[in-house]
This record gives C-alpha cells, sequence and structure tokens, in this order.
C-alpha cells in the first residue's frame, strides 16, 4: 500500500501534471465543504518535499452507532505524502478551527503513509477519493477525524468556524490550506487560481470564511407524528401516524426504535414490535403506523422515537401517552376505542394486549345482540 501510494503520486506527479491541476469532487450533499487548496500548489512539490498534498476539508454530521453519540466528522483530502527518498519523517495533519469563540486543534498522524490515527475520538481511511463520475481521482485519498458534538463543547446553535489545515512533514511546516505553502522555512502563496476560486464559493469556499452551524444529524430524514400525544385505554389500543421522508437524493435504509419498547409496534413493510427497518428510495416519502397497546397497570409516560439511517442520520420525536385505567370487569366492553373497533389491526403477529381487546370487542357483539 505505501509503495503504491508513493509511486502513484510520482507517477501522476512527473507524468501528467495536466491531470492534477483539477479541483476535488463537489462534497456529498449532506456535507458542508469548509476549505478547498489553491489547484495542487503542493502536487509536484509532493515528490520532491515530504508531506501531504492538502486539496479540501469537508463537515458533516451524523450518528456515530460506535461512539453513541451525535459527531461531527472532518473529512480531509490529500494526495502524495513520501518524495520518494528514504527518510520518511512522520506527516502531520492538524486542523485547526473555532467552536464558537473556543480553539480546537486536532490532528492526523501517520508513520507510513498507510495507518492513520489522530487525537480526534475516532480517525477512520485512508479511503481512495473519486471524482464526481465515481472514478478514482488519481492517488487522492481522504481521512475522516470524527469528534462527538461533546468533545469539542459543541451543540446544536453552535457555529464552527475559522477552519484551517497545516501539513508537516516531521517538524517542517508543508502544505497548508486555505492559501499555498511552506518551502524552505518560507510562505509561498500559490493561488494562481484565485479566480476559479471566487467564481465557484460553493466548490472553493473564499478561504477559511465557511461559517458552519451545528444542526445535529437531521439533514438525512425527517420524521413527524400526526399527534403530539394520544390517549388510549388500558389493555386498549391506539394508533399513530408517524411521515418518514428520505432528504437525500439517494436511497437509505432506516430504522426506526421506540423507548420503551413495550407496548408499541410498527406496520411498515412488515410488522413489528419495539423496531422496524425501511427503505428509502430517494427523496421518498413513507407511512407507518404505531400501535400502542399498554398493558394492565401501564403508567402515563412518554415513548421516545429515533429514527436512524445507514448514513448517519438520526432524529428524534417524543410523543406523549397517557393510560386510561381499566374500569371495573362488567364495563370493559365500553371502553373500547371505536378506532380499534373499526378493524384494520395487523394480521400475523398479532401481540397479546390485543387478542384481549378483540376478545372484548367480541364480547360487546354478544351482549348487543
Ligand atoms: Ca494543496
Ligand atoms: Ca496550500
Amino acid at each position: 500500500m505505501r509503495r503504491t501510494l508513493a509511486l502513484s503520486a510520482v507517477v501522476v506527479g512527473l507524468l501528467i501534471p495536466g491531470v492534477v491541476a483539477h479541483p476535488a469532487a463537489p462534497p456529498v450533499e449532506y456535507a458542508t465543504r469548509l476549505l478547498h487548496d489553491c489547484n495542487d500548489d503542493w502536487g509536484g512539490h509532493s515528490t520532491v518535499n515530504d508531506g501531504h498534498d492538502t486539496i479540501a476539508l469537508d463537515l458533516y454530521e451524523a450518528h456515530n452507532a460506535t461512539l453513541d453519540a451525535d459527531v461531527i466528522v472532518f473529512k480531509l483530502v490529500l494526495n502524495g505524502g513520501y518524495n520518494g527518498d528514504a527518510t520518511r519523517p512522520a506527516l502531520e495533519d492538524v486542523v485547526t478551527f473555532k467552536v464558537g469563540e473556543q480553539s480546537v486543534t486536532r490532528k492526523f498522524r501517520t508513520v507510513d503513509n498507510v495507518a492513520f490515527t489522530g487525537d480526534f475520538d475516532a480517525v477512520a481511511g485512508p479511503k481512495a477519493f473519486n471524482t464526481a463520475a465515481g472514478a478514482a481521482d488519481g492517488a487522492r485519498f481522504y481521512l475522516e477525524g470524527i469528534v462527538r458534538l461533546s468533545t469539542i463543547g459543541a451543540s446544536v446553535g453552535s457555529t464552527i468556524s475559522a477552519a484551517a489545515v497545516q501539513g508537516y512533514a516531521g517538524s517542517t511546516k508543508a502544505d497548508h490550506m486555505p492559501g499555498g505553502y511552506t518551502s524552505g522555512g518560507q510562505t509561498v502563496q500559490d493561488c494562481s487560481t484565485i479566480a476559479t476560486e471566487q467564481a465557484s464559493p460553493a466548490r472553493y469556499p473564499v478561504s477559511g470564511t465557511i461559517q458552519y452551524k451545528v444542526k445535529g444529524p437531521v439533514q438525512y430524514a425527517s420524521l413527524a407524528s400526526d399527534v403530539s400525544s394520544v390517549t388510549v385505554a388500558e389493555d386498549g389500543n391506539a394508533t399513530v401516524t408517524l411521515t418518514i421522508k428520505n432528504l437525500l437524493k439517494q436511497a437509505q435504509k432506516a430504522t426506526l426504535r421506540a423507548t420503551p419498547s413495550a407496548g408499541i409496534a410498527f406496520h411498515a413493510a412488515s410488522y413489528r414490535t419495539g423496531e422496524t427497518t425501511i427503505d428509502l428510495e430517494a427523496e421518498a416519502q413513507k407511512t407507518v403506523h404505531m400501535y400502542v397497546t399498554p398493558a394492565t397497570g401501564a403508567k402515563d409516560g412518554p415513548v421516545t422515537l429515533r429514527l436512524t439511517t445507514n448514513l448517519g442520520g438520526s432524529v428524534l420525536v417524543t410523543i406523549q401517552v397517557n393510560v386510561d385505567e381499566a374500569p371495573a370487569p362488567t364495563t370493559t366492553a365500553s371502553t373500547v376505542s371505536p378506532k380499534a373497533e373499526s378493524g384494520g389491526l395487523p394480521g400475523p403477529m398479532v401481540p397479546a394486549a390485543l387478542f384481549a381487546l378483540a376478545a372484548a370487542a367480541a364480547a360487546t357483539t354478544r351482549r348487543r345482540g
């Protein structure tokens, strides 16, 4: 792998520099581009100087299941690394930014340009960086530095600003974003593409000026309930209609969970108690029915619904459930809700509470007869 990366950098840098000098593909739709460097300013230099060619820095929010937390992911696009000599100092790429007025510094580090570590909460990559058409973009690759919101003192509404990246080879400064690079101890502002940068701010954000407002990982999918509270008889049944929408132009797999899960079931593609998965085609909207079936002795309380998606989305909705105590046995039948009697209950996996409800409805019919 090390040899492949180094060799590719040499080949691309020396033989086809015209191909090198091009911008990174735009960020994925749920990411924000914080920085784009001058076009490959370190590109040829990475074949004679150690240090990564910094290309771009994107940010996206996600719910990270491993960390069990809402996180910010800094996606750093790089190229090259070593110049082909035997020196091979440790390479570091230091990411700095502000959360509100608080300065934060995190770094990626490698001693072989194959395995990367760092002082983020987690580091992923390297992974191949692709062109907009999905092909490998030369030898470019990206790393992901993942931090919990809580780790960096951020929360929904916080502003992240003043992003910058400084590359190092050992203790020697190399390429940086925004702007040029350092060579022989001198800062070189090689920004020949500044006109392009200004003409396309979404692709080349004007260096260091992006102010990102933390939203939580809500840009992937939405979840809405037709009611904020529901009243249901003890041992009875109530139906809540949930609307789920894929906010992205790509398919996602969503998982819907209820806490507490007891007495909660979903009817989506199939009937599931407590949790269900839903395939969401691009920009699709789907309706899911949630059945609330409180057991005998159940108390009033909130039910929290969490919708997560395989790309990192997470959204919460809380519904208050008020339980009407069951009256004396002789009047049980009168407490059955009209909605429950009207049918439409799921078939093959009806929980015990629903069987009890059906029995009560049958008793009503007999008495009326
Ligand atoms: Ca660069
Ligand atoms: Ca630079």
